[in-house]
């Protein structure tokens, strides 16, 4: 089945709560559903009764079931209506799938192989059923191995700037944009969540933080600091104002799934129409994190190679994405409202497009800048902590290697004129590997 052509990929308002037909499923009621989709039990093969199924769920908020059958698999994905990892005290709007299927089907024609293919989506169990991913794992772990996935900057950066020009006004008309704005900005409890875990609670007392006693000072500071809240706050208006395209929304390196020859992009529940640099920042903070974090997960001359293929990585990146979403703002004919072509009819006009798409990019790589700084922090303060630095096992090895993180995003917040390229960053990773426990490290 084509992605375009199924019909669950119209783009409708989510009713405000879960459908009343929906119920948990299970390993072996979601054997039952699957049964009842002749398409899905055609790609499985043989007898329901002989399908194999794992329960795989390792992120926050939802249950996936990996179903392999004589002739092949699927992964099954249903939205608990509550946080998977705070099953009783944190109630949770389960539409999110919804959201996460629209999100996919918008950019299924753009990213093409690097996300999974949706073969099925049932509106009322909130159930995607989706390619399965063999032999791809999760990038944290492979990170976390030390292991090496040559086409990881390249393939990421391509979804990124894909996703980034064709859903902002430099390649689609205001109208589509407008519907873009209108479905995801009903994505409301996911961005309750990014909203308040990212830009707010690792700067207030929240019972939700989980603050390692070595970094209490650091939490204090963050609390304290009005030069670091500003910034945060200013981030977070961005993110709540500044529209400019179709954001993944939660793009770390749990949301990627690679092999050394292919990466796939998955889970964007938390889609919204937001700044770009948003998940740009995101994906490089989870390597910057990484790096960080490797001393204490390899040793000696495996842990400084493992450092140096992860700067490659980031560079790799940074610069891939740059000249994708400059060659893909360029190809876009006849451009969006925003900048159409007709308005540039001459030489002249076409270079000064081309000067005004340069510093829109400029622009938001600036913001992508300190949206890194703000994921580093709340994943090392805030609820939702990270396994590069929770398998550390030492607490206070752990804690070393996240105060330094925290140190260079601080800086990243408060002097942002330091970093002006992704060369400037890289450079300065080595210098906050000095820093303390303690805050008010200077390199
Ligand atoms: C309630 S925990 C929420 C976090 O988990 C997801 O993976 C997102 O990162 C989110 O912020
Ligand atoms: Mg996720």
């Amino acid at each position: 089945m084509s992605q375009a052509s199924s019909s669950f990929l119209a783009f409708e308002p989510a009713p405000a709560a879960a459908p009343r037909a929906y119920r948990v499923l299970d390993a072996a009621s979601v054997v039952d559903v699957l049964a009842g989709l002749p398409e899905i039990r055609a790609r499985l093969g043989g007898a329901p009764s002989a399908w194999r199924v794992r329960d795989v769920a390792d992120g926050n908020l939802n249950s996936v079931f990996l179903v392999d059958g004589p002739d092949g698999g699927v992964c099954a994905k249903q939205s608990l209506p509550y946080v998977r990892v705070a099953k009783d005290t944190w109630p949770l709007d389960a539409s999110r799938a919804r959201f996460e299927t629209a999100y996919s089907a918008r950019l299924a024609p753009f990213v093409g192989r690097l996300a999974p293919t949706l073969f099925h989506f049932d509106p009322e169990l909130l159930l995607i059923v989706m390619e399965k991913l063999e032999p791809h794992i999760i990038l944290r772990k492979g990170l976390i191995a030390g292991r090496r996935y040559p086409r990881l900057a390249a393939d990421v950066a391509e979804y990124v700037a894909e996703a980034s020009v064709r859903t902002s006004d430099l390649a689609a008309p205001f109208e589509t944009r407008a519907a873009d704005i209108a479905l995801f900005s009903q994505n409301l409890a996911l961005q309750r969540i990014s909203v308040d875990l990212i830009f707010l609670d690792p700067y207030t007392k929240s019972a939700r933080n989980k603050i390692a006693p070595a970094l209490e000072p650091w939490a204090a500071t963050l609390r304290r600091d009005v030069e670091i809240k500003s910034a945060a706050a200013r981030l977070r208006l961005a993110y709540l104002t500044k529209t400019q395209s179709l954001l993944h929304g939660d793009l770390h390196s749990g949301s990627i799934m690679v092999t050394p020859e292919e990466t796939r992009v998955i889970d964007g529940e938390f889609a919204w129409v937001g700044p770009t640099g948003f998940d740009v920042g995101n994906f490089i903070a989870h390597l910057v994190m990484a790096w960080f974090a490797k001393p204490f997960h390899a040793e000696g001359g495996k842990a400084a190679a493992a450092r140096a293929a992860i700067e490659q990585n980031i560079v790799a990146f940074w610069t891939a994405f740059r000249r994708r979403f400059l060659e893909i703002a360029a190809e876009a004919t006849p451009g969006g409202d925003g900048l159409p072509d007709s308005h540039f009819g001459d030489p002249a006009g076409a270079r000064r497009r081309s000067e005004i798409i340069l510093a829109y990019l400029d622009d938001l790589c600036r913001d992508a800048i300190g949206f890194l700084a703000t994921k580093v922090i709340r994943r090392i303060v805030g609820f939702a902590q990270i396994e590069d630095f929770l398998v550390i096992v030492d607490p206070d090895k752990r804690a070393r290697a996240q105060a330094r993180a925290l140190s260079l995003a601080c800086s990243l917040l408060v002097e942002p004129d330091r970093y002006r390229d992704i060369a400037a960053l890289v450079a300065a990773l080595p210098k906050f590997d000095r820093a303390d426990l303690d805050p008010g490290f200077a390199p």
